[in-house]
């Protein structure tokens, strides 16, 4: 049991699961989703189902997994994704063709001239969304390509192929998949004024250079202590006045961000909640053309990637580890439209 047996106070009466989030959104609702659950675990598959029209592959569709070898790209368990995903009408979000993380091995060790480096990265980009032309609604097609300071990460696109790797990222993908929507992501953006601005002078450059960026993903891995709800509303304000489609992609609410020994409360659930409403109120400020959707990081608190990555008690999700509906799913979906 995460945090003993306290609980926080009993959902109304008024927050039912039926119907699901996404019947209650003008955007899609979605969720990165484990296909190791998805089709071992039947109250999982059932509560993704219901309340979720947006999926966002946690793991299967990054590198080291679609490209285990320089000549060998392997689409098989990906491609169980996206035939559930079609058998179930919901929309695929791809994530990610370019990030410095969860690279197969072969790639980091890659050694070659500059014009074999990009030669690779082509082929990578291309073979993956060639593979999934009109399968998925969207990618993000570089994750995480900022530190925190503003400057580019050190990462072995920079490194051997220079800044211009970005543009080159999309206009490979856009190629090859001229339909999908193409996505910048990244964290932290409403923390780090520097890293927002420079976030902001990139897109602003590629945008004005007519290179295809059609979106902005704000990850959201947020708390209940940062950023403030003023820091929130001006990053989402500030970055959608580049025009772009906003996605908040990987939106969880931690509510141990200093890692204490505290027990889950209604106080720790209500201050979750109203983090979450305040989110969600700032995005419905955006233009409809422009509200791409929003993404939950992982279906329940069970799944969450935070209490293993930082060894800590939290509860960042809408469910509870029993699939059980928090006070914050309850808030969210009553301020639905
Ligand atoms: O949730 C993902 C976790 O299962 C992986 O172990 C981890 C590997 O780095 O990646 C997690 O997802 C990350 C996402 O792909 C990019 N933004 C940060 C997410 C949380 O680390």
């Amino acid at each position: 049991m995460l945090f003993g047996s306290c609980q926080p106070e009993a959902v109304s009466d008024d927050c039912s699961v039926v119907p699901g989030l996404y019947n209650m959104a003008s955007f899609p609702i979605g969720v990165a989703v484990d296909l190791v659950e998805l089709e071992n675990n039947q109250a999982y598959e059932a509560l993704l189902d219901q309340q979720f029209n947006q999926l966002t592959p946690e793991n299967i569709f990054k590198a080291d997994a679609l490209h285990p070898g320089q000549n060998q790209f392997n689409f098989l368990v990906a491609d169980r994704l996206v035939a559930y995903a079609e058998q179930e009408n919901k929309s695929l979000h791809g994530h990610t063709l370019i990030w410095h993380q969860q690279l197969p091995q072969w790639m980091e060790g890659f050694s070659g001239t500059r014009s074999e480096w990009e030669a690779m990265f082509k082929d990578h980009i291309q073979t993956i969304c060639s593979h999934f032309k009109g399968k998925v609604r969207a990618w993000d097609v570089v994750n995480e390509v900022f530190n925190e300071d503003g400057s580019l990460r050190q990462n072995i696109w920079l490194e051997h192929l220079g800044p211009s790797y970005i543009e080159k990222a999309f206009r490979y993908a856009h190629a090859a998949d001229p339909e999908a929507l193409l996505f910048i992501n990244d964290y932290n953006l409403a923390l780090s004024s520097k890293k927002q601005e420079a976030f902001y002078k990139l897109v602003d450059d590629l945008r004005k250079r007519g290179v295809p960026i059609h979106g902005i993903g704000l990850q959201m891995h947020i708390s209940i202590a940062f950023p403030s709800d003023d820091a929130l509303g001006s990053c989402i304000e500030e970055l959608a006045k580049l025009g772009l489609a906003i996605h908040l992609s990987e939106v969880d609410i931690s509510i141990n961000p200093y890692n204490r020994n505290i027990t889950y409360n209604t106080d720790l659930a209500n201050r979750q909640a109203r983090k979450l409403a305040y989110l969600l109120q700032a995005y419905q400020r955006l233009p409809e053309a422009q509200q791409y959707g929003i993404t939950f990081w992982g279906l329940s608190d069970l799944e969450s990637w935070i209490p293993s990555y930082f060894g800590r008690n939290d509860a960042p999700l809408l469910f509870d580890r029993d699939y059980q509906v928090k006070p914050v799913y309850c808030q969210f979906k009553k301020l639905l439209p």
